[in-house]
């Protein structure tokens, strides 16, 4: 399709269709960090400030919510961003030893879990 019909602004239906396309939501997914019995605060603090670039205090508080409800939400992301996301707090983890775990929600639209 010309650049000249996609800007032209005219309703005929080649332009609704594209239209709709444009404005579709991407799929969101929720990252919930779990409680474990084992993994120091601090790294848990750490990990959410490094990976989510969340402030310390706001970290904290995400990290204190999970340690008293079992669970918390760190943010809400596009399934790209939220898989990697999740694949670089399982791999500090390892790293050091610690059993954190993170898992993805459906947000809004998708069926990838
Ligand atoms: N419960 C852990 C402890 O007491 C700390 C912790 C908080 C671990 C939140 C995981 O998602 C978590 N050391």
């Amino acid at each position: 399709m010309s650049e000249e019909k996609l800007n032209s602004g005219s309703l005929d239906a080649d332009n609704l269709t594209q239209e709709k396309i444009q404005l579709k939501k991407p799929d969101m997914y929720r990252i919930v960090l779990l409680n474990d019995d084992y993994t120091p605060r601090d790294f848990v603090v750490w990990i959410i400030m490094r990976i989510f670039y969340k402030t310390e205090d706001e970290s904290n508080r995400i990290m204190l919510e999970a340690h008293k409800a079992g669970k918390s939400t760190i943010g809400v992301y596009t399934f790209d961003i939220a898989k990697t996301k999740v694949t670089q707090v399982e791999q500090l983890a390892e790293k050091y030893e610690h059993p954190l775990k993170c898992i993805l929600e459906v947000e809004s639209g998708g069926d990838k879990g």
